[in-house]
């Protein structure tokens, strides 16, 4: 079974409670005067976000949700209570969504984020309000004002903490099935990858996500090959791994195009903390090595690891690297849990490289609009079905 997370739901704040009409009346109490209190307002629609939870699942059972309405004022001035709140918990990386599943209403990536949709309808006045000197007896109460309501769609976007880029071929895939178990498709041919893949990366008792996405050719920017789409998943991520495939001839201009494109997109892509490595090295000689990490390192002005993911050589100390940069981006931002917290698994007795293998199954994709697809651990089938 697989499903799209995310989900269509109803949300109406409370209705505000009517003023109340009322006057004084007691033994002793001339000319009492009006003292009908003012409605309480209706509860607020509010979203909170929490850790605890993996899915928008639950909103697959219940869809619509109600604030309370405030409460009717009262004589002797008593004002409404107000409408309790409807708060829907969601889990970390929830966008909540307009009706016309564009127009973004709330992002929710810090657990303990709340975020009021909408507001309650307020407390109709009592006639107490409308006293004035010229009118000391008013008969006008109102009623509360309307709370708001419509349909909106709460949508689940994972936050992968490294994302990997290169020309397609590069060995994205390959690299992502050797160091995590998701099992994407790979082959000897450019666009393999057609949606991204997503998967968790076991580190000495830390976990981070890694997302791998569909290669980018020259002009993706501009839509060639399957273009710049998929590289919306890949900005918030803390990290790039730019594979370079080092059977490439010019392993220099390889690397150039995919940073182009990169730039081009912009979003901030191009100031990312980068990893280079050069892959298949096991297909090269040590020469060739030698000269390509040269190569590379003068054009990138950095360093430069080879690895290999097919004899899964390297691996380590490109994971370490990845890792350095994700530690020191969430120590910055401590309050911004990781989208790997939201597999609900954030400790782990088994320290260890890879160590994820006996772990439930908790790959999974994201579809083309970003929706995450799980994957059934009873579902065998390798996935790219389609
Ligand atoms: N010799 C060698 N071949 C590799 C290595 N990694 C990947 N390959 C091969 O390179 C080809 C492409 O690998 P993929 O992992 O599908 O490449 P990709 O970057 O995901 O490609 P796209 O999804 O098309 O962008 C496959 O035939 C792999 O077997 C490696 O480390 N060494
Ligand atoms: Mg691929």
């Amino acid at each position: 079974m697989k499903f799209l997370d995310q989900a269509k739901i109803f949300v109406k704040s409370g209705d505000g409670g009517a003023g109340a009409c009322s006057f004084r009346r007691e033994k002793h109490a001339e000319f009492g005067g009006p003292d009908g209190g003012d409605g309480g307002r209706g509860g607020d629609v509010v979203l909170e976000c929490v850790d605890n939870l993996n899915t928008l699942i639950d909103y697959r059972y219940q869809q619509h949700f109600r604030a309370e309405k405030g409460n009717h004022g009262q004589g002797r001035n008593k004002t409404g209570g107000h409408g309790g709140d409807a708060v829907l918990k969601v889990p970390v990386g929830t966008q909540v969504l307009a009706e016309d599943k564009e127009t973004v209403l709330a992002d929710l990536t810090v657990a303990g984020q709340t975020v009021t949709l909408l507001h309650g309808g307020d407390g109709g006045f009592g006639n107490a309000h409308y006293k004035t000197s010229t009118n000391q007896a008013p008969r006008r109460n109102d009623d509360g004002w309307p709370g708001q309501e419509g349909w909106i769609w709460l949508r689940l976007k994972l936050i992968a903490d490294a994302g990997l880029v290169g020309l397609p071929n590069a060995g994205k895939s390959t690299f992502l099935a050797a160091v995590t178990r998701a099992r994407p498709k790979i082959a000897d041919s450019p666009f393999t990858t057609l949606h991204p893949n997503l998967g968790v990366v076991y580190l000495g008792g830390e976990e981070f996500i890694l997302a791998d996405i569909p290669g980018l050719i020259e002009g993706a920017h501009e839509g060639a090959g399957i273009g710049d789409r998929f590289l919306g998943h890949i900005e918030r991520c803390r990290v790039l791994l730019h594979l370079v495939d080092g059977t490439e001839a010019d392993v220099a201009e390889a690397y150039r195009i995919v940073r182009t494109e990169l730039i081009a997109y912009g979003g901030g892509l191009d100031e990312k903390p980068e990893v280079v490595a050069l892959n298949k090295c096991d297909a090269l000689t040590p020469e060739d090595i030698a000269e390509k990490l040269e190569a590379l390192r003068e054009a990138t002005g950095g360093e430069v690891l080879p690895l290999s993911g097919v004899s899964q050589v390297g691996l380590r100390d490109v994971l370490g690297r990845l890792f350095g940069h994700i530690r020191t981006a969430r120590e910055a931002e401590p309050k911004v849990l990781a989208a790997s917290s939201a597999f609900g698994s954030s400790k782990r007795s088994s320290p260890g490289f890879n160590q994820g293998a006996q772990e439930p199954s908790d790959d999974g994709h994201m579809g083309a609009n970003g929706e995450w697809l799980w994957r059934d651990p009873n579902d065998d089938e390798s996935e790219d079905e389609e």
